[in-house]
């Protein structure tokens, strides 16, 4: 009887899924803080030909796969801490602006079940394609201006969701879904602060798309290389702010 009782247990337990994220308070939580830094001269990046509505979107547009700023601070790197199972709540809704023909932003980060949604602000059809690796996980037309689509339920796995435009080659962008609110994304100067996270030892991991370029696929759109990742580990003492700075190169 014990026996089965404790195959039974042991059942439920692999067949439970890993617990969703819980928010509690955090008193006595520290700050991860850091810089991500271009090293050496950056690859010069050759601008996307615009494949339709040109009147509207211009004959091209500056690719977004690598924006190095002021002192060679690297924007649209997407910092994440590992593993924090319990802390604060998630800071706010994400929403992808198909605008002016490109993706604002370029680059977000969201947390599973925070609500995420795509908006159209030009006057032209958009259509918002997200992938997962290779599976679709959104395929929105947006014909009409200010149109909003809610996409919330769509990102209920954790990954790096790749998203186009099936209406114009040259529009692509990224939203990494964390299943923690302990994220950043890199900003103008490659600065980014992750704040209130629960005392303890983890790993951090940096992602970034690829940037060297491997030519155009059958449909023209530009490829890049692989992204990159960077794992570091890190320790977080209460109250206190712990620093780690990113180098890509
Ligand atoms: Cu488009």
């Amino acid at each position: 009887m014990l026996r089965i009782v404790a195959m039974v247990v042991l059942a439920m337990a692999l067949a439970t899924p890993a617990p969703a994220y819980e928010v509690v308070t955090v008193p006595d939580g520290g700050t991860l803080a850091g810089v991500v830094r271009f090293a050496g001269p950056p690859p010069k990046l050759d601008p996307l030909p615009v494949n339709k509505n040109r009147d509207v979107c211009g004959d091209e547009k500056a690719t977004e796969a690598l924006i190095v700023g002021p002192d060679h601070g690297v924007r649209g790197s997407v910092i994440l801490v590992e593993g924090v199972t319990r802390g604060k709540a998630p800071a706010g809704e994400v929403l992808l602006d198909n605008h002016k023909c490109l993706f604002v932003s370029h680059v977000s980060a969201t947390t599973t079940g925070e609500r995420a949604r795509v908006k159209n602000s030009d006057g032209i059809l958009h259509n918002t394609h997200g992938f997962l690796a290779r599976t679709t996980v959104f395929n929105l037309a947006l014909p009409n201006r200010d149109q909003m689509i809610d996409i919330t339920r769509r990102l209920g796995k954790p990954g790096v969701v790749r998203v186009v435009c099936d209406a114009h080659t040259h529009m692509f962008g990224w939203i990494v879904v964390h299943d923690s609110p302990y994220f950043a994304v890199s900003d103008d100067h490659g600065a980014f602060r992750i704040e209130g996270i629960p005392p303890g030892s983890y790993k951090v991991t940096l992602w970034h798309e690829g940037y060297r370029p491997r030519g155009l696929d059958k449909d023209g759109r530009a490829l890049y290389d692989e992204p990159r990742t960077i794992t570091r580990d890190v320790t977080i003492a209460p109250t206190a702010t712990a620093t780690v700075d990113f180098e890509l190169k």
